[in-house]
């Protein structure tokens, strides 16, 4: 592939291209064959040869793996045309041993999953579903930091296709004015006190409308390309969010959760809004301070008390 991308006035033959990677001439055409499969637009002309035409790089394992400059996520990538879950292979993978920084995306998910059994919706083609496998030191009860983390690391990638106007919602929803565009799924594989694994599972809408969405969630979400009205590169995409979550990883466990904090602070949408948290049966009422330092939400309730609140689902009230 490296070869066909070399800028070229012309057709690489199909000797010239034998000879270069020491293989037979019928080789060379299955490679082609399997290249095309991959998505790329390849012209083949008997008596000329081969040629890359141009157009967009095509999603698959070998564009997000070329010129991700990262230390340890993306390493290893498994990419997958269709597939249940990503969270459900890279756990999987997890429990098989697979290290730290071993990435799981697909083009399409059977079954994309969002909280507590919710659906999180994965039509074909236009949207990322990836999931990232981590190991890292820390306490089981710190792993809901590392869903803020990457919160801000996806909220900083989106922001660069669109300046100014996302935001997170605690703990795991990434907006665009009051709609959502993203989601977070953390899960965990633990002792008491030690984390075997975690599995974090990240859903963007990308290149897709609204329409491709059932009815009763349009109103209610959003993608880059209804928002900047074009298609944009899931490989750089998915290049940049990877680069943006091992930053925000490395300065975690190397300078702890404050950094964090205070980016996640600047992204948020709620401090000093009334807000709504459901747990369960349960509903809180009161004005959201922030997050502490273990990435709970603080509410300050009518009576004058404040809670720590470290799950649920929030609505801002105003
Ligand atoms: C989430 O759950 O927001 C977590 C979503 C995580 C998805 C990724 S994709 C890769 C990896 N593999 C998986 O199987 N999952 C992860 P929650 O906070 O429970 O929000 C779910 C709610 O968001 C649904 O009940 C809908 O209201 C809404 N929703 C569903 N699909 C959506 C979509 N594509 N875009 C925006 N909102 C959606």
């Amino acid at each position: 592939m490296d070869i066909l991308k070399r800028p070229t006035n012309g057709y690489y033959s199909g000797q010239t291209l034998s000879t270069t990677i020491g293989i037979s001439r019928a080789a060379v055409w299955k490679h082609i064959c399997t290249l095309r499969k991959m998505g790329y637009n390849i012209d083949a002309t008997p008596s000329k040869g081969y040629r890359l035409l141009n157009g967009d790089r095509p999603f698959n394992a070998f564009e997000i793996s070329s010129g991700l400059r990262t230390a340890f996520v993306g390493k290893e990538i498994h990419f997958y045309k269709k597939l249940e879950s990503t969270n459900d292979t890279a756990f999987r993978m997890a429990k098989a041993g697979a290290s730290e920084g071993t990435i799981v995306v697909a083009d399409y998910q059977k079954a994309g999953r969002g909280r507590l059994g919710r659906k999180w919706e994965s039509p074909p083609g236009g949207n990322i579903y990836t999931s990232i496998i981590l190991r890292p030191p820390v306490l089981p009860h710190d792993a809901s930091k590392l869903t803020l983390l990457t919160a801000v690391a996806v909220s900083e990638t989106i922001r660069h296709y669109l300046p100014r106007s996302t935001f997170i919602k605690w703990p795991n929803d990434i907006l665009i004015g009051q709609k959502k565009i993203s989601g977070i799924l953390t899960e965990m594989d633990s002792e008491m006190d030690r984390i075997n694994f975690i599995v974090i599972g990240i859903g963007v809408n990308i290149n897709v409308t609204r329409d491709i969405f059932p009815e009763e969630l349009r109103s209610s979400l959003t993608s880059l390309k209804e928002e900047t009205g074009r298609d944009v590169s899931k490989v750089e995409f998915l290049q940049m969010l990877y680069m943006n979550f091992e930053r925000w990883y490395r300065s975690y466990l190397d300078s702890g959760f404050e950094h964090v904090r205070d980016a996640w602070r600047r992204f948020s949408i709620m401090e000093g809004k009334a807000v709504t948290v459901r747990q369960f049966d349960n509903i809180i009422k009161g004005i959201a301070l922030g997050i502490d330092e273990d990435g709970a939400l603080i509410l300050l309730k009518k009576s004058g008390d404040t809670i720590k609140v470290v799950a649920g689902d929030v609505v801002v009230r105003r």
